[in-house]
């Protein structure tokens, strides 16, 4: 575990010499002058993209796992090239973090090759279902599910991805029916660009004022590792009904899908990729449309933002993340947990991830 370290921001600062340090350099300074609302949960390895449950009474956390494999810092996400997933456990919100080691590895994972990105976790019927994404063999991205006994895991990998699935950022949501329900899709890195009617190809962005890319939905089947049926779009709309456009990149999708329930309402929230906040938008149906309703958290250090929303025991808590621990660095971030106020009409009140 110690190759894990988190480095501290002293020695990270000795480092910074090339161009693209040079921004990090900046965010070093940045950094050690933000006073941040929450600690890392976690602070002897880096993680991020934290899918938060309640399973037997305790919230787990399913990251994932950053580490520094001296890949390039681009617009493909190459630097993220993470290579298992880790569980984590509290008895109660802020209380003690426990480690349950390495739940899954790459090497394990026969349609895998790389980068193990944003992963989620699902229960049913005392069974654990960790869903995931990674490059496959032809460098294309698609979802995985993998079995365990535990919340905890360790789990078993299927020996091929989810049929139909591709993208990234899974995050599988249990309806009070018992349905259950996986949102995905990103852009840039995560290929979102590259399909269209369920085939890859050359990206293709729309013009500003085109339909934004969409993110997708599917329920999943009885058995939980496959889809039930073909993924569909999902529309978020503006206050007069319209799809949100590419050009509005203050509030359409990006990345990093959520779905919570509150008073039987759909909240389907998300990140926004270049302007770096996480936003939602409610609906009476899981599938949608969704209207857009605010910002949940404001930037965070570091060019993701990624977050889950969970209900525990009565109060609702918001789980992202930052890159302070590793003074800015965008690949080493650090998961984090915050309160979150919701109103009687399910209104969400806007976290500053920083003092002012
Ligand atoms: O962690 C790798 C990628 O960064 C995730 O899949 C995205 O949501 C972003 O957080």
């Amino acid at each position: 575990m110690n190759q894990d370290k988190a480095k501290p921001l002293e020695s990270h600062a000795a480092e910074t010499t090339s161009d693209a340090e040079a921004v990090t350099k900046a965010d070093l300074a940045r950094a050690s002058q933000l006073k941040p609302i929450s600690s890392p949960l976690v602070t002897h390895m880096y993680t991020a993209d934290p899918s938060a449950h309640v399973f037997n009474g305790k919230l787990y956390i399913y990251p994932s796992h950053d580490v520094d494999n001296g890949q390039p810092l681009n617009d493909n996400g190459d630097h993220f090239d993470m290579r298992d997933y880790h569980v984590f456990s509290l008895d109660r919100p802020f209380g003690v973090v426990s480690d349950h080691g390495k739940a899954l590895d790459v090497k394990d994972v026969p349609w895998a090759e790389k980068q193990m990105w944003a992963p989620d976790a699902a229960e049913k019927d005392g069974k654990y279902y960790l869903y995931f994404p990674a490059r496959n063999h032809d460098g294309i991205f698609q979802i995985g599910v993998a079995v365990g006994e535990q919340p905890e895991g360790p789990f078993i990998p299927q020996p091929e991805a989810i049929k139909g699935s591709f993208s990234i950022d899974p995050a599988v949501f249990k309806d009070q029916d018992g349905s259950h329900y996986m949102y995905f899709g990103g852009l840039w890195g995560g290929q979102l660009q590259c399909w269209r009617d369920g085939e890859f190809g050359e990206e293709q962005f729309p013009q500003d004022q085109q339909a934004a890319l969409r993110p997708f939905v599917a329920k999943l089947s009885d058995d939980m590792l496959e889809f039930a049926e073909p993924p569909q779009a999902i529309d978020i709309v503006d206050e007069n009904g319209e799809l949100l456009l590419a050009g509005d990149n203050h509030r359409r999708y990006f990345e990093g899908p959520w779905m919570h329930q509150y008073n039987g309402r759909y909240y389907f929230s998300y990140s926004t990729g270049d302007t770096h906040k996480i936003v939602y938008a409610s609906s009476d149906s899981p599938y949608g449309p969704f209207r857009y309703e605010g910002v949940i958290l404001e930037p965070v250090l570091g060019w993701t933002t990624h977050h889950s929303i969970v209900e525990f025991e009565g109060k609702w808590y918001l789980f992202y993340h930052d890159s302070t621990l590793s003074a800015g660095q965008t690949h080493l971030r650090s998961i984090k947990m915050a309160e979150l106020t919701i109103d009687e009409n399910g209104k969400i009140t806007p976290i500053k991830p920083y003092y002012d």
